[in-house]
């Protein structure tokens, strides 16, 4: 496979002004008839007339131009091309191709799902239904013309709006959609299938009503409350807080279950895979309905970051994906707790971004260069360019951020533009220079930030010296120091917030700043510090580096205790408890462990006095990957065995204070989706899960009573994990027996059903993962039943899939290979966690190894497997 880089980019040869679409759909294909404006580009400075034209596995049936047909000698047809040698200045160019999307399975272009039509284009997918230049930089109109059978699709969508529809012979007929905004081809959509509308309305702050319609099949007719209303929000608050106006008179939004990612924001008609975007009480759970709320905003944001402002090439997803990422979680910080909201975003950053910025495909949030772009929609891309979007934020102040982002959809509406653009809007319009700042889209690595302090008693100085340091890269070595926002305080010996004057007499100086890191080391000196405090450094986390200081416990629990930075609280407890963790790896099993960490969980929880949304998040222990993440040479069963003794040390020394706060955190009133209820939730099952750790007989009972009884699914999943995750062998089989039974046929909950029991050590083995496998609601050609077996064993059941004898990667290499054949997407993420190799022991890593070579050395291995396996054996 080739290397695209940037460096070789070029304005498109010629501009396609508008596209007309005709789609046959019939049960054994598709006949796509597409007429072309074309025109010759004026800034393009190729001299030669041939035009080409990007497309795979299509069958061509016709090609004419200016209504002439043309002969197979005019035309030349490569493996991935169209090219036409001689062509004038301005023409139309008809095309007819046949597709099959019944046998679709890599779900890019037009495939079937559960019956309907439906497409996904980003980012090359357009090229797989007719040739057209497929890249972000032409920009068209399109008008879309779809003709099916009557009774067998009814529903027949496109984007923007419905102009025309009618009966045709033979029991069909057609509906013609016509988008008055020009669009790349890669948001283009198609919708046709027997499906059920939901409506709603919103009235838009100047006034206009916008329809508002979701499409599903019927039985998920009752699921489509919770994304409405997410919807109805998402379009206020991006009124009020980035001025952004819906511009068409319908919103369509549709759920299909078979879907490679989350969902896609096509204009004017969202895609949603179904598990992003259904939900009910019964059926999802509190994380469901909180991602849901969060990926309707993200795809309905993009109608502005994205559509009407769009990307110039793939090299800028980030201008796009970093930005509104930023925008959904600043919605859902707004929607509910800002602190939780942070926790979460922080996990995920240090947990899987972390890692893939150390590992073998680290890259810049704008790559130079790539060989499959569908392998480059990765946490770096999205997680990471939403905290450099966020830096911009601290830098600039919320008022300056939003002249800024004004200013880039004024200046840069209708176009196709540059993560350099977006700098630039924000530089013009807040007059700061963020030349420096730009390296954060330049170099990939997670800075490492190494902090040291010392306090001149005599004096009343307070010295903290910060030194950035950039790790290597793929690609790239000695980098330069990057401009870091760092935002601290400091705290008396009564937790006493100090003013944090820069010079002798620095009045009314503020007791929380950003200082900003320029140089690869600074010193910045407090004025008037009469005892030696305590850092709370990188507040709020300021900014996405890595923070070196040598922590004493004391000083950890002291800050889990009093700083009033809420975020800081929960990472000075995970510190301290990573730290606890850590230092009983491979130790023997008597071991004591710190006691001060017991007195810490206890006041969590029982004083009911503090933050419970907070409090919940601060009993969850740092995950087994945070682990293994920190670790410079990981032993992952050592690594699981000491977090179960500290997790089981904990319980039984907290068992009444758990039992109690079970108790206290029962039932109360009808369920709703507020930081205080799903603290409540959280809290009990949390309580559960440690108490069925240790075997405790009372919690079992209260797990049984709480699985029959739960009226919400995040208690039914609650009970039935701590059931799946405990000693009790026969209550577990009769749960996952009672909980199929009941759900067999909702494939959301099937799905939790399958997670539950492939990411547990106690369910979740091998023998019964292929069991897992060979139950017959599991498919190999459904990406969500993929992930929720294979991609939760592997990336969650880390002490199983790391197994010492190799199975594990054996496995995950055989199914790889397995879906390599036929969803080259999916089967590129799954190789994820072998990517790693280099993080483990050495005998783990060596088969880790192995098993990717087997991976490499497939016959006709896909391109995108190809690229992530090469690179990571680099
Ligand atoms: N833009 C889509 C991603 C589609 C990627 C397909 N390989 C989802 C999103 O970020 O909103
Ligand atoms: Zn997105």
């Amino acid at each position: 496979p080739q290397t695209i880089y940037l460096s070789d980019y070029t304005v498109p040869a010629y501009l396609v002004d508008h596209v007309d679409l005709r789609f046959e759909l019939f049960e054994d294909g598709a006949r796509v008839h597409s007429t072309l404006s074309i025109r010759r580009n004026p800034e393009s400075a190729r001299s030669d007339a041939s035009l080409s034209l990007d497309g795979d596995s299509l069958s061509l049936q016709g090609v004419s131009l200016d209504g002439r047909e043309l002969q197979a000698s005019e035309y030349e047809l490569t493996d991935d091309q169209l090219v036409i040698a001689d062509v004038p200045d301005a023409f139309q160019l008809n095309v007819v191709t046949w597709i099959e999307p019944q046998n679709n399975t890599r779900l890019e272009g037009l495939y079937k799902s559960s019956g309907m039509f439906c497409t996904q284009c980003e980012a090359e997918g357009f090229r797989c239904i007719t040739f057209f230049p497929d890249r972000p930089d032409v920009m068209s109109r399109f008008r879309t013309r779809i003709e099916a059978d009557q009774t067998a699709y009814p529903v027949l969508l496109s984007n923007g709006n419905d102009v025309d529809r009618g009966e045709l012979e033979g029991g069909r007929h057609f509906v013609t959609w016509e988008d008055p905004f020009p669009k790349p081809c890669y948001l283009f959509a198609l919708v046709a299938g027997d499906l059920v509308e939901k409506r709603d309305t919103f009235r838009t702050c100047s006034g206009r009503d916008i329809d508002l319609r979701m499409y599903v099949e019927p039985r998920n007719a009752a699921k489509c409350e919770h994304a409405m209303d997410s919807l109805k929000r998402s379009m206020r608050w991006d009124e009020e807080v980035y001025g952004r106006e819906y511009d068409l008179d319908i919103f369509m939004i549709v759920a299909v279950d078979d879907f490679n990612m989350g969902a896609m924001e096509n204009k004017g008609l969202n895609i949603f895979n179904s598990s992003c975007v259904l939900a009910s009480q019964e059926t999802a759970t509190d994380a469901a309905f909180q991602r849901i709320e969060a990926i309707v905003a993200h795809e309905y944001f993009h109608n502005w970051s994205g559509n009407r402002v769009t990307c110039r090439d793939w090299f800028q997803l980030s201008l796009k994906e970093g930005f509104t990422v930023f925008r959904d979680s600043q919605f859902s910080a707004d929607m509910g707790s800002p602190t939780v909201k942070r926790i979460e975003d922080v996990t995920l950053l240090r947990t899987a971004q972390f890692a893939e910025d150390a590992g073998p495909m680290a890259h810049p949030v704008r790559p130079a260069s790539y060989m499959e772009i569908s392998n480059f929609y990765t946490l770096t891309i999205y997680e990471k360019g939403a905290e450099v979007v966020r830096m911009i934020h601290n830098l600039l102040g919320s008022e300056m951020f939003r002249k800024g982002s004004d200013l880039y959809f004024e200046r840069h509406d209708g176009q196709a533009v540059t993560t350099d653009d977006f700098v630039r809007a924000m530089e013009d319009a807040s007059g700061r220079d963020l030349a420096q700042f730009r390296l954060w889209y330049e170099q990939a690595g997670t800075p490492v930030l190494t902090v040291s302090d010392e306090f001149d008693e005599a004096a009343g100085i307070y010295r903290l010296t910060i030194r950035q340091d950039i790790p290597d890269t793929p690609g790239q070595i000695d980098k330069k120091p990057q401009h870091i926002p760092f935002a601290l305080g400091l705290l008396g010996s009564h937790g006493e917030p100090l003013p944090l004057r820069l010079a002798p007499d620095d009045q009314d100086a503020p007791d929380e700043r950003v200082l900003e890191l320029t140089d690869a080391e600074h010193t910045f000196e407090f004025h008037g510090v009469d005892e030696r405090p305590v850092p709370s450094l990188l507040r709020h986390f300021s900014a996405p580096v890595r923070v070196q200081y040598p922590w004493t416990r004391e000083q950890l629990l002291f800050l889990m205790s009093h700083d009033p930075d809420g975020f800081n609280r929960w990472d000075a407890g995970q510190r301290l408890t990573v730290d606890v963790i850590q230092s009983l790896v491979g130790t023997p099993k008597d071991t004591p462990v710190e006691p001060r960490l017991v007195t810490a969980y206890r006041h969590l929880i029982s004083d009911s006095g503090l933050d419970q949304a907070l409090v919940a998040k601060m009993l969850q222990l740092p995950s087994e990957a945070y682990l293994i993440e920190l670790s410079e040479s990981a032993d992952v069963p050592a690594i699981h065995e000491a977090r179960e003794r500290v997790l089981k040390h904990l319980a039984i020394a907290l068992r009444d204070e758990l039992v109690a706060c079970y108790r206290r955190n029962g039932e109360s009133g009808a369920y709703e989706v507020t930081p205080e209820a799903v603290a409540r939730r959280s809290l009990r099952n949390t309580a559960l899960s440690w108490l069925l750790a240790i075997n405790d007989e009372e919690a079992r009972e209260l797990a049984v009573r709480q699985f029959r009884g739960a009226d919400n699914m995040t208690d039914h999943m609650g009970a039935l994990r701590a059931l799946v995750n405990s000693d009790y062998e026969d209550d577990r089989t009769e749960a996952l027996a009672t909980f199929y039974e009941q759900f067999q046929d909702d494939p959301q909950v099937v799905e939790l059903w399958f997670s539950v029991q492939a990411s547990s050590d106690r369910a979740g083995q091998l023998p019964q993962i292929r069991e897992l496998m060979a139950h017959p609601a599991f498919d190999w050609k459904n990406p969500n039943k993929v992930r929720s077996v294979v991609g939760a064993f592997a990336g969650q059941n880390l002490a199983a899939f790391h197994h010492a004898d190799g199975s594990g990667y054996e496995f995950l290499a055989d199914q790889v290979c397995r879906l390599d054949d036929s969803n080259p997407q999916i089967a590129a993420r799954l190789v994820t966690p072998l990517t790693r190799w280099r993080k483990f022991a050495p005998a783990y890593s060596a088969s880790m190894r192995a098993a990717l070579e087997r991976i490499r050395d497939k016959k006709g291995l896909s391109r995108d497997v190809y690229e992530v396996v090469h690179k990571s054996l680099a």
